[in-house]
Formats: C-alpha cells, structure tokens, sequence
C-alpha cells in the first residue's frame, strides 16, 4: 500500500471502549455453531477476503472492504467524484446485529415513542410520513473514520477514508413532530434517541444500547427518515426509520429508532457517558470530555490513487464542512508545499453534503505526494496534522490523508 503512511490490518470492532469479550457472544452464528461443534473459536487469517453478511448481500462486494460482520468500508477508489454515494457502496457500521429485514416489510406499521413534549405519543411510520416531508443531502462519517492513520494503534475498526458517504435522505422534519405534540416540554437540553436492537441477554442494558443525546439545538434540522436516496430506508442503514442528525458524526444518526425524548440531561448509556468521547491516549473515556457531535471540515483524494501519467492528471476528491458550508478545497501535488484552488464539480446540495471537487494538473516523472486542504465558510481550514487521542476520533488531518502517486 503506497497511498497511506501505514494501514494497520483490521481486528473487529468490538464497539466503544469495550472488551473483546462482547466480540464472542456477537459473534456469528455460523462462528458459534463452529465453536459448539469443533470446541474451539477459528481464527480466520487477516488478509482472507470475507464475503457480506446477508443483511447486506445485496451490496457491490467489490466497493466494499469487509473488515467484519458488522463493519465494511467503502474503498478509495469506490468513492468516486460524485455529489451522492450510491447506496449499494455506503459503509456500513453496527455496534449490535441488525434487526431482520422484517421490520422494513411492513415499514409503515414500525412504532416510535416520542417523549419529553406537551402530549407524548406512540406513532406509527404510516403516521409520520402524513405530518410532513423534506429531503436533506447530509454526509454520514463514523467517528473513527481515518483512526488507521493513527500511530498509537487506537482501538477498533481500521478506517481509513471510506467509512463516510454523502446520502439524500427524507422523511418529516422531527421539529414538525414535536410541534404536532404540543412543543418541547420544559426544560429540554437533548435529544435522545433510541436503537431498535434486540438487546443480547446477559449485559446490563446501559451497556449495550445504541443511545444518543445531542444537543437540543439540532431539532433545526435533523429528521426522522424513511428514505434514502429515493429507495425506502433498507434495515442495513436503519429501515424502517433513522434519526439523522445533519452535519453530526454516524453514531448520532440512530438507526431502526423506537424511541425519541427531549430530556434535560443526556443518556446515561455507555456510548454516550463515556464512549465517543475524544480523550488523550491511555485516558478513559467520561462525560465531562468533548462527545462526538459536530463533524469538524476535512477531504480526501479518490483519484489517481497509484499511478498517474506524464502530463496532465485530472485529481478528484471529496471534501465538506460538518455542518458548515464549504468555502474551498486546496490540491497539492507536492506534499504541500505549493497549493492551488481546485474547482467543485456539480450541484451544491447545501452546507450537511459533501463536494466534490478535481484540479488538472501536470506531473513529471517521479512519485508525487498528493494532498487536499478543505476551509468551511467560518474560515476552519484542515490542520495539517491530526489530533492523537485514545480511539482514534475525528481525524481531519490533510498530511495522513495523502496518496502517494507514481508517474512514469
Ligand atoms: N441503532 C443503531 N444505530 C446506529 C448504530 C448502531 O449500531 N445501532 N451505529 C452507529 C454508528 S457508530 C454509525 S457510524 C452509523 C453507521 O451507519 P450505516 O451503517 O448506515 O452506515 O450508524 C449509527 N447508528
Ligand atoms: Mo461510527
């Protein structure tokens, strides 16, 4: 691998701050009938290429880097130059198995608690969808997206740029629903949002549960979602319903959602009070550290990503501002010494998407170290290093996130 300073192979990610211990009762039922019959747990060699679980079969395997059962990543090269990722390329990322596809086969009959407003109510997704519609382009990113360019072997899944898509996603304004019921109760500070998992018996709750505060400022913007990009919301990305939470990291766009509450205080669950949270290394995670809530400005090349020619080179890449709009993106060809504007490509779908964007330009003979520099229209531009921290979070740093082109 030329393109990345070091690409550490993949353990599995056995989810925020956790022992591997959960991998095991996680883990496949093909891999526990394995360890029932021959008694033992197989180890699968690193580099054997894994096929896709069945809840994402349906996926091009060949854009897809399977890391484990419950996380793939998009690769480089599949990314593209284009303003929406299909959806048969977006990564997927599960802290828990994903519910079966039963509950999208009668999608509209999927209930949702809403707390924490005047009149409290259970509603149906047929329901929802007659209270009001709007589409919102909005990249979805894990938080540890870029956590293998990270010296210090943070653990969890090795990112390195492809756990991030830029998606249309639709569905009804949550603030249209809490106006429905009568307005935020008093005192509300967060909202809280609710995993449809089935929960795996033995562990405590709060341990396991995929639930997220954020602040209560998003009801601005985030929505309640039954659709992606056209196509009704596949479980594999959180069908029947989704919060999504424009502009924010992954894990506070909860999937199959069945319960929502504006509270004054954020979840006591683990993923919340002390997972996701950006600390120094060999530093537990509490909350009293930054959470995972705005994504922060940042870009990356897709192409060339090996080899270029002599002469003329067309560079593309992505890049976006969390949830401030885009102001411009920088190429360097040479490691970052010299920087030149690169142009958007296509339509703008707002300040949550993503831009694409290309320069032309000419190379000679000899390696080239490719990089990009994004500034949002607030004037943050990408620091050239990263940030180091205990899991390897929010890594916009441009040097890493070069490509190293050779041009003969
Ligand atoms: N219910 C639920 N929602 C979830 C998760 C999960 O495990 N369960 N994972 C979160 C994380 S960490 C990320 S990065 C995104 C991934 O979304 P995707 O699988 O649609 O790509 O979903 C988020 N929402
Ligand atoms: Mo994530």
């Amino acid at each position: 691998m030329s393109n990345a300073p070091e690409i550490r192979r993949g353990h599995d990610d056995p989810g925020p701050d956790n022992p591997g211990r959960r991998r095991m009762l996680m883990g496949s039922a093909g891999a526990m009938a394995a360890v029932s019959v021959l008694g033992f747990i197989p180890l699968a060699r690193a580099d054997e290429p894994k096929s896709l679980p069945d809840y994402a079969a349906w996926k091009e395997r060949s854009a897809l880097i399977v890391h484990s059962t419950n996380t793939m990543e998009t690769v480089r090269g599949a990314i593209g130059s284009g303003v929406v990722t299909p959806s048969d390329r977006l990564f997927v990322r599960n802290n828990l198995p994903a519910p079966s596809d039963e509950v999208t086969a009668n999608a509209d009959a999927w209930e949702v608690r809403i707390e924490g407003v005047k009149n409290p109510k259970t509603l149906t997704v047929g329901e929802l969808k007659q209270m009001g519609v709007a589409t919102v382009a909005s990249v979805l990113q894990c938080s540890g997206n870029g956590r293998a360019f990270f010296p210090h072997g943070a653990g969890g899944t090795q990112w390195s740029v492809g756990a991030a898509g830029c998606l249309l996603w639709t569905g009804v304004p949550l603030k249209d629903v809490v106006e429905a019921l009568g307005g935020p109760a008093e005192g509300a500070q967060y909202i809280t949002s609710t995993g449809g998992e089935a929960l795996p018996d033995g562990l405590e709750p709060k341990t396991v549960v995929v639930e997220r505060s954020v602040p209560v400022k998003a009801l601005e913007t985030a929505l309640l979602a039954w659709e992606m990009n056209d196509e009704s919301l596949p479980v594999t990305h959180g069908g029947p319903l989704r919060m999504v939470v424009p502009g924010y990291y992954g894990v506070n766009n909860v999937k199959y959602v069945k319960s929502i509450a504006l509270t004054e205080t954020q979840t006591d669950a683990k993923i919340q009070a002390s997972g996701y949270r950006i600390r120094d290394v060999g530093v537990k995670g509490a909350p009293d550290q930054p959470s995972m809530w705005e994504m922060n400005v940042k870009s990356w090349v897709t192409a060339p990503l090996e080899t270029g020619r002599k002469g003329r080179n067309m560079i593309y890449g992505v890049a976006f501002g969390g949830t401030v709009a885009l102001d411009k993106v920088e190429v360097s060809v040479d490691g970052g010494r010299n920087w030149k504007n690169a142009r958007f490509l296509g339509p703008d779908l707002g300040p949550f998407a993503w831009r694409p964007f290309v320069l032309a330009a000419d190379l000679e003979p000899g390696e080239h170290r490719i990089v990009s520099r994004a500034t949002d229209a607030e004037g943050n531009t990408q620091p050239e290093q990263r940030t180091d921290n205990e899991r390897g979070y929010g890594h916009n740093g441009w040097k890493d996130h070069g490509v190293t082109v050779a041009v003969s």
